[in-house]
């Protein structure tokens, strides 16, 4: 599986609820191709998730079900490493060095920080302030080349550079900078009730999302009851018409046509129309999806099994640089 050629993909995907067609447009199914390409990495970021308050049994539940749901869509645990975050311990240890190789004042200016402290007033726990820092040592322990994020984590990738250039100049040549990776079939899906702000596994209006479990007489209906406007026509504008652009995006992502091709197919024709033809485009690119989960979710040993064997793995590779850091920033190693 692995090919010292090939450059390094890593990516996190945090288990806060059932992926959305937003997740899996904009991130997991890029994934999926980068397989054949890259030495890649993906993991459940079950340790970014606790700056977020979630019942422990249903934490547990959805990281199994978030790890089930990286293989139900294609991620390939023969061709990449697939792994829980928390399995691998140097992901801890090393967030407490990268802790303290993170300046007070570049963490402030985190506008992530600033958006979850607004939304979760009550629980302003140091880890959301620190959540960059972890993230930094995730990808630098694996000498990562390239981290596919949305538009969201870039400030953190660029802090994780700024880290990783600091660490070099104090200690001497240790990490690979990483860069960002953004796909070209990568699609931004918006809210289906708000289409000026992003579709997200957190929404609590659950009109507003496509989970990527939804059967599809309830993909159908969150389509028909998507928010369009009163102009009746299908043309791609996201300043004028979010709406229907969002269901252009998204019908483009599944279909591979071009917002030429749509406008086409779609003159003179009403939205029920169009929202139908979109809704069953992504039922049916969902389906299997969903059959791989069911089936897989059934198979506890099997997934208990593959989550060992990526941990094992994960610890390995990441133990080696982590080994390195610790002798560069002068802690004993035992013998
Ligand atoms: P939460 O609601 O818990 O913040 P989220 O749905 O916003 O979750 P993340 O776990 O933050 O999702 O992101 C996982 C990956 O999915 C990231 O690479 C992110 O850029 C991508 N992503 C999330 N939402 C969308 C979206 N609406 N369109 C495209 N990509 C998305
Ligand atoms: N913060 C990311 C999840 C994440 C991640 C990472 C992504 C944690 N560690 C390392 C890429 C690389 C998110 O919320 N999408």
């Amino acid at each position: 599986m692995e090919n010292e050629a090939k450059k390094i993909i890593l990516s996190g995907i945090q288990p806060t609820g059932v992926f959305t067609l937003g997740n899996y447009l904009g991130a997991v199914r890029s994934w999926k191709q980068m397989q054949e390409d890259y030495n890649c990495y993906y993991f459940i970021a079950d340790l970014h998730s606790l700056t977020i308050h979630i019942e422990p049994q249903k934490r547990r539940q959805q990281t199994r079900e978030a790890f089930a749901l990286l293989l139900a869509c294609g991620i390939d645990p023969e061709k990449s490493l697939v792994f829980v975050q928390s399995h691998n311990k140097c992901h801890a240890e090393m967030g407490w060095i990268m802790d303290c190789c993170s300046q007070f004042g570049e963490l402030s200016r985190m506008t992530q920080f600033k958006d979850k402290s607004a939304k979760h007033p009550d629980n302003i726990n140091a880890g959301l302030f620190t959540y960059p820092a972890l993230m930094a040592g995730d990808i630098l322990l694996y000498q990562a080349d390239y981290v596919p994020v949305g538009a969201d984590q870039t400030q953190h990738l660029e802090f994780t550079r700024d880290v990783a250039t600091r660490f070099n100049h104090a200690y001497g040549e240790t990490f690979k900078l990483p860069e960002g990776y953004f796909p070209k079939a990568g699609a931004r899906v918006m809210s289906l009730q708000d289409p000026t702000s992003k579709m997200s596994k957190s929404d609590t209006n659950p009109k507003a999302t496509i989970s990527i479990l939804d059967d599809e007489k309830t993909i159908l209906k969150k389509f028909k009851s998507a928010v369009t406007d009163s102009e009746a026509c299908v043309r791609f504008d996201p300043e004028a018409k979010p709406g229907v652009s969002n269901l252009m995006t998204i019908y483009s992502a599944v279909t591979g046509k071009t917002m030429a091709e749509i406008e086409a197919e779609f003159a003179g024709k009403g939205y029920g129309d169009f929202k139908t033809v979109v809704g069953q485009a992504v039922a049916d690119e969902l389906r299997p999806i969903r059959e791989n989960f069911a089936r897989l979710m059934q198979d506890r040993a099997y997934l208990d099994e593959e989550m060992k064997k990526g941990a094992e793995r994960a610890t390995y590779i990441a133990s080696k640089t982590l080994t390195k850091v610790k002798k560069r920033v002068g802690l004993l190693l035992e013998k």
